[in-house]
């Protein structure tokens, strides 16, 4: 398990850069089950035969527009009866990562969203510059506030093929925006010209950990497969805070004892710990309105 890089502890770089590229997080004999799972849930999407998708157009949720899919979401979901989509979100290597990188224990993590995203088929498309839980549009004081706020949790692209999709501005996670990165955010949010951005490299296997608050954006390329796992984990001490930006998501399906029954045991505290955040947060249904 890696825990350090060139000696620097795998949270500190995360806390530092808002980014960590981390090794071998998919054990050898899972990597294959995996890339099968994921052609056979594409195909479903693509076909329209599973309607939980992400489509060219729409970039946040709720994802109503369009025809090209660039996402599938809800991957263990028990109607799509692919078991190793859950084995590998609760197995060791990746609890252990996430633990290390938030400095807590596997019994304190709380199981969230688990999606895929692949290459369109039809045209290329950019996300825009962004942070998943500040909009474009908030005032300083608004995002001042926002980016205070701890985590107390992980997100993560975990690559099945070469992925060269997402750029980041390092270090951007817990600053305001300078007045250029404004300026691109809100006017030219498809810049290919921010200043500090670096683009993200995963060798087929390789994982990169980052703040869902740093600046930024992804390019989809229909010419190169992409099929890159894309989840994230809470810890208990957030309380209920993750709660919004998960359950916007719409997760009722997860309030069923259908889920339950499809979870490896590896999973049981987790979502146990989940229940209890939508409860304490009066979210009970696991859905919530749209942050963007
Ligand atoms: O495609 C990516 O790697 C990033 C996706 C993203 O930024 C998002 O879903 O908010
Ligand atoms: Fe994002």
């Amino acid at each position: 398990m890696v825990t350090d890089i060139n000696n620097v502890p795998i949270g500190e770089a995360l806390e530092k850069n808002g980014y960590v590229v981390i090794d071998g997080l998919i054990p050898i004999d899972s990597f294959q089950k995996l890339t099968d799972a994921c052609d056979r849930v594409v195909d479903r999407a693509r076909r329209g035969d599973w309607k939980y998708r992400r489509l060219v157009g729409t970039q946040f949720p709720p994802w109503t527009e369009g025809t090209d899919v660039w996402g599938v979401q809800h991957l263990m979901h028990p109607e799509l009866k692919e078991s190793v989509f859950a084995e590998w979100y609760g197995s060791s290597q990746l609890s252990e990562a996430v633990c290390q990188l938030l400095g807590t224990k596997p019994e304190e993590l709380q199981l969230e969203l688990f999606n895929l995203l692949i290459n369109p088929q039809e045209s290329d498309f950019d996300l825009t510059w962004h942070r998943d839980t500040v909009p474009a549009e908030a005032s300083e004081e608004e995002e001042a506030k926002i980016l205070t706020v701890s985590h107390y949790g992980a997100q993560w692209n975990t690559a099945l093929y070469q992925d060269e999709c997402l750029y980041v501005v390092p270090q951007s996670h817990r600053r305001l925006r300078t007045e250029r990165e404004r300026d691109i955010t809100i006017n030219d949010p498809k810049s290919h010209d921010m200043p500090n951005m670096l683009k993200v490299v995963l060798k087929p296997g390789q994982t990169v950990f980052y703040d869902n608050n740093i600046l930024h954006r992804a390019a989809y390329s229909k010419a190169n497969k992409r099929a890159t796992l894309h989840g994230c984990m809470g810890t208990i001490t957030g309380g209920d805070h993750r709660a919004a930006s998960i359950f916007q998501h719409g997760l009722d399906w997860m309030n069923t004892p259908e889920f339950k029954n499809s979870l490896p045991p590896s999973l049981d505290q987790s979502y146990k710990n989940t229940l209890a955040m939508a409860e304490s947060a009066g979210l009970s249904q696991m859905t919530a309105s749209p942050i963007h």
